[in-house]
């Protein structure tokens, strides 16, 4: 069979797509799990932000596809559905597989009379999307593939839950990046791909998606896999590698085991980012970071979540976040954390909640001047009501959603108020500072990547200031006017078909 698989163009603010175009792991995971035989072609939307529609028109036409796949994120829904709709307006006999994060914890968004979805793979899919395409080869149902949903002549049927997998073994094959038809990834000029080492959180914070994903576990790849991985992301061009582990510092001698793999392998000419939590990067930062520096890690995203206790013990990350000595809490560990790194020469990506239910204008601008003082690349976002976190209730239960549009759930967006603040004042709070913080961060960019500041710096600076205007920049305008010809940019930016 031919299959065709998309993910979607949506992008947000922190991800300007002038410097960061990532592919998604999901999809070539997926292609490298098909029976050989199926010819399989991976197209990554946000390679082609400005031509979507013409894009999926020529790959509809090139590889005429039996199964189109979609992999979707919540704030990406409705792109998603304008994007089934146009499949199946150019073949209507396609059969559409939806699946990801948003099918997955929001699967009856996807069931609706005309939505043009066929299937709705929830959890991991690598199995169930092998299991379902053999299913349509063969003409056998689909009732024993488990974590499918289908639509049939009497509505839709929901199997039950696929358990999650253990990664053992080889039962889940490497990812297939022959398959990718369409090309231009980078990160700030550096070819970039993602690599998995394991799956999975033991955590509960709130605002998470991923314990209604798939419970709260955590497995791992063998490293010769890893290893092997990488090697075919360098082999295809990468000099940059984004690993997309849940949570990689849930285990702290693996990681360390895995920096001395990685030096071994000779694979440390590469620029790597991970996402951490700052209480292990704290504890065992005199041992990992200096190792981590050797592997090649560059960028660190840092869970900080919030500065304040309250906060994080509504957000449920205190636990993560606490500096631990003889076994008894003695404080926040971001400081610390950030040291470490910053001692070895790495940057900080500082990621921040604010707008949280309790939150005034003051405790909103305390984590702001945090991220000004001590983090390099401001992650800073507001409590979005995914599907199915445990947050998203607790806001539904204090009346605090504002917004319902699920277009502007990007994370940078606020959609909630707090019981002091509306959602307008807690974005513009955040907009207005984070501006500023990141136009620090461009002479790092230019000691690493000059060629590429070169090229890209009035795109980058364009990008960041939108809605500035001669008169704005004069003094001649306020900041409320340019916020707002901001968000009015950024409601058309979403737009993508
Ligand atoms: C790495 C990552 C990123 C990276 C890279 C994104 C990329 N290009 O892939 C970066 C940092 C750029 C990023 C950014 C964002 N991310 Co992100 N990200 C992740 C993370 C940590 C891992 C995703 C991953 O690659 N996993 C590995 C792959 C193999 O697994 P997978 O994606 O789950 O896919 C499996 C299944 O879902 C399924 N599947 C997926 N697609 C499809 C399609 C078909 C057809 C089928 C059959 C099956 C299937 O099968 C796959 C294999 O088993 C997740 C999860 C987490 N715990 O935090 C969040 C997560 C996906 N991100 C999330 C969000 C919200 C964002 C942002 C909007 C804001 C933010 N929080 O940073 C931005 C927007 C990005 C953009 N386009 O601008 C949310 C999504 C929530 C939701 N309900 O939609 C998650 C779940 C985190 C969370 N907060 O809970 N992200
Ligand atoms: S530690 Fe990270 S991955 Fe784990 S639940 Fe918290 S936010 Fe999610």
């Amino acid at each position: 069979m031919n299959v065709l698989l998309l993910s979607m163009p949506d992008s947000f603010e922190h991800m300007p797509t002038v410097a960061v175009r990532m592919p998604n792991g999901a999809l070539c995971s997926l292609a490298g799990n098909l029976d050989a035989h199926h010819q399989v072609a991976v197209a990554d939307l946000i390679l082609v932000q400005q031509s979507v529609r013409e894009t999926v028109e020529r790959l509809m036409r090139e590889h005429a596809p039996d199964v189109v796949g979609l992999s979707v994120m919540t704030f990406q829904r409705k792109t998603s559905l304008r994007i089934v709709e146009l499949v199946r307006s150019l073949h209507p006999g396609v059969r559409i597989v939806v699946g990801g994060y948003d099918p997955s914890l929001a699967a009856k968004a996807y069931m609706a009379d005309g939505s043009g979805v066929d299937c709705v793979v929830r959890g991991e899919g690598e199995i169930t999307f092998r299991e379902l395409l053999r299913a349509m080869e063969s003409g056998q149902g689909f009732g024993n593939i488990l974590g499918l949903s289908y639509r049939t002549e009497d509505g839709w049927r929901e199997n039950p839950a696929r358990p999650v997998h253990s990664l053992e073994g080889d039962e889940i094959r490497m990812p297939e990046r022959d398959a990718r038809v369409l090309a231009g990834y980078t990160m700030m000029g550096r070819q970039v791909d993602v690599v998995e080492t394991s799956r999975g959180c033991t955590f509960d914070c709130g605002f998470c998606s991923i314990i209604e994903m798939r419970g709260r576990n955590f497995h791992t790849y063998a490293f010769d896999r890893v290893l092997a991985d990488i090697r075919d992301a360098r082999d295809h061009g990468a000099r940059a590698i984004f690993i997309v582990d849940d949570n990689i510092s849930l285990n702290i001698k693996r990681f360390e085991a895995l920096c001395r793999a990685i030096i071994d392998a000779g694979l440390n000419d590469i620029a790597y980012t991970v996402q951490a939590m700052t209480s292990p990067i704290a504890m065992h930062g005199d041992t990992l970071a200096p190792l981590m520096r050797e592997a090649g890690f560059r960028y660190v995203f840092l869970g900080i979540e919030n500065i304040l206790e309250d906060d994080l013990q509504f957000l449920k990350a205190a636990a993560k976040n606490e500096f631990r000595q003889n076994g008894q809490a003695t404080g926040n560990a971001s400081l610390r954390a950030i040291e470490f790194l910053h001692q070895n020469k790495m940057y900080v990506v500082g990621g921040l909640i604010v707008g949280n239910p309790d939150d005034t204008r003051e405790s909103i601008k305390a984590n702001l001047e945090f991220a000004s003082k001590y983090v390099d690349w401001p992650y800073i976002q507001h409590p979005t009501p995914y599907p199915g976190t445990p947050m998203t209730k607790e806001f539904r239960a204090r009346n605090l959603i504002m917004i319902d549009r699920m277009e502007e759930y990007d994370g940078t967006t606020a959609v909630v108020a707090t019981r002091h603040l509306q959602p307008e004042e807690i974005e513009y709070e955040r907009w207005r500072a984070e501006r500023w913080m990141k136009t620090r961060h461009i002479p790092a960019v230019i000691s690493h990547e000059p060629l590429f500041v070169l090229r890209n710096w009035w795109k980058m600076l364009s990008f960041t200031f939108r809605g500035s205007s001669i008169k704005s920049v004069l003094g001649l305008e306020s900041d409320r006017a340019v916020f707002q010809r901001y968000r009015d940019i950024r409601s058309a930016e979403r737009v993508y078909l």
